[in-house]
């Protein structure tokens, strides 16, 4: 087995983050939280420490004051280990003028600092995807195929080859076409490879592990190349080795406000696809020491219920209930994410936090320390519905009210 100390994780935080808007509108992409606990960065910053990856670079738009809080508050290595994370944001420097063009622009731009670690490999990874993988064998099989370049792949279902870069493999593994998210039925056609007529195409995951040397000179020799999937995976099938690394767990892009919603809703069934019940491969997170949850005469079900939560007199289904939620009398919420509170009270002046009571809340994302005068009504809009109402937004027909809104007593949406 190769060691593992030999890779440089780089995660790709995510540029202006408009498809997760306004769950991005205060905070970079890889601080939005999910499950109700976590952070989309704790995803791969745990499948890299359970792997055996311990340096890890987060490169991110914005300068993050939570990104960089959660970070340094949550994953700190002890004296015996010489692991870090390290948030690299987008900076002007001498050579650039700063806002990151693309993933491989931003890796370009962060060049010097992932020369210095001096690994061989860099592993470059996404930070909105919700899976749980080692990489030590997709490591294993770069190093003994001497692939220069090795791409995670997993079948695609007929219906979404649009939304993924589409590969082709000769049978030793290695890739012999690619197709950055091809739109036309000619052209996705022609990208068929496999048996199963759900699932005809091979798909990149949008994870790369590429040789150090290879990463350096392939973007500093093409200053045009922007991004991974557009320009620099094309480009190298031709002319490197490009390898394909089959895998075949669960895994989710939660790019958009509509697969965030869906992928975190999943999360509230006993038999969910992504188990965080695991011990052997726990996703870390920040620890907290949060009292327990109390439920007061309410009836709950499926609901992923974390610490922290008063709730009262409520009925809750198919929904998340996030840290420190307060959940007034004959409140009704279901199909939806309640993200809870960073604390429990505000100034004396303010509006109280949570969901006041006689609440009907369907289909919504309420983001942290909101707070939802009694007696409002939320309902979902039809998929596709698009609206900025400014105190609230809905993005294909979910309704999603952003971090510290006050929605007055009464509100109808
Ligand atoms: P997408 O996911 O559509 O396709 P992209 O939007 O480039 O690709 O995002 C990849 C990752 O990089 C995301 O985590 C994103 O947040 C982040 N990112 C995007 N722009 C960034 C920037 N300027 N700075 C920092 N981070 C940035 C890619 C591949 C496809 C593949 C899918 C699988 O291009 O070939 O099929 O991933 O999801
Ligand atoms: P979260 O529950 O969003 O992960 P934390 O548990 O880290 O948040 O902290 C809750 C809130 O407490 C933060 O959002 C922030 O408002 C405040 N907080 C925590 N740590 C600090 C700090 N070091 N400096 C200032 N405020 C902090």
């Amino acid at each position: 087995m190769p060691k593992l100390s030999n890779v440089l994780a780089v995660i790709l935080g995510g540029g202006r983050g408009a498809r997760l808007y306004p769950l991005t509108k205060l905070r970079s992409k890889p601080a939005v939280p999910i499950a109700g606990k976590y952070r989309l960065i704790d995803i791969p910053l745990s499948n890299c420490i359970n792997s055996g990856i311990f340096r890890m670079h987060v490169l991110t738009q914005f300068n993050s004051v939570s990104l960089h809080r959660h970070i340094s508050e949550s994953y700190k290595f002890d004296v015996f280990h010489t692991g870090w994370v390290q948030v690299l944001a987008a900076e002007q420097t001498p050579t650039s003028e700063g806002w990151y063009q693309g993933t491989a622009d931003a890796v370009r731009k962060q060049l010097f600092q992932i020369q210095v670690v001096g690994t061989e490999h860099v592993l470059i990874l996404a930070g909105d995807h919700l899976y749980r993988m080692d990489y030590a064998p997709m490591v294993a099989s770069h190093v003994a195929s001497g692939s220069d370049i090795t791409v995670a792949v997993q079948p695609v279902h007929r219906d979404e080859a649009d939304r993924f870069g589409l590969l082709k493999r000769e049978p030793g593994g290695r890739i012999t076409s690619f197709v950055e998210k091809p739109k036309t039925p000619e052209a996705q056609a022609k990208m068929v490879s496999r048996e199963d007529p759900e699932r005809p195409y091979l798909g990149s995951m949008g994870i790369y592990l590429i040789r150090t040397d290879v990463l350096v000179d392939l973007l500093t020799s093409h200053p045009d190349f922007d991004d991974f999937g557009h320009h620099v995976i094309p480009y190298s099938i031709d002319r490197l080795k490009v390898s394909g690394f089959d895998f075949d767990g669960y895994w989710q892009d939660i790019g958009t406000i509509r697969s965030f919603y869906d992928v975190n809703l999943e999360l509230t069934r006993p038999d969910a696809p992504f188990n965080l019940y695991d011990t052997q491969h726990p996703i870390y997170t920040h620890s907290r020491f949060l009292p327990g949850s109390i439920c007061n005469d309410s009836k709950l079900s499926d609901v992923l219920l974390t610490e922290g939560c008063v709730v009262q007199q409520a009925e809750i289904s198919h929904s998340i209930v996030g840290l420190r939620s307060q959940i007034g009398r004959n409140a009704f919420i279901k199909d939806s994410i309640v993200m809870g509170a960073d604390y429990y009270q505000r100034q004396r002046d303010q509006a109280p936090l949570g969901i006041g009571s006689d609440c009907h809340i369907e289909g919504a994302i309420l983001d942290k320390n909101a707070s939802v005068g009694a007696g409002s009504i939320i309902k979902p809009f039809p998929r596709g519905t698009e609206m900025d109402h400014g105190d609230w937004v809905v993005q294909d027909g979910i309704v999603v009210v952003p971090k510290n809104a006050v929605l007055p007593a009464g509100t109808r949406i």
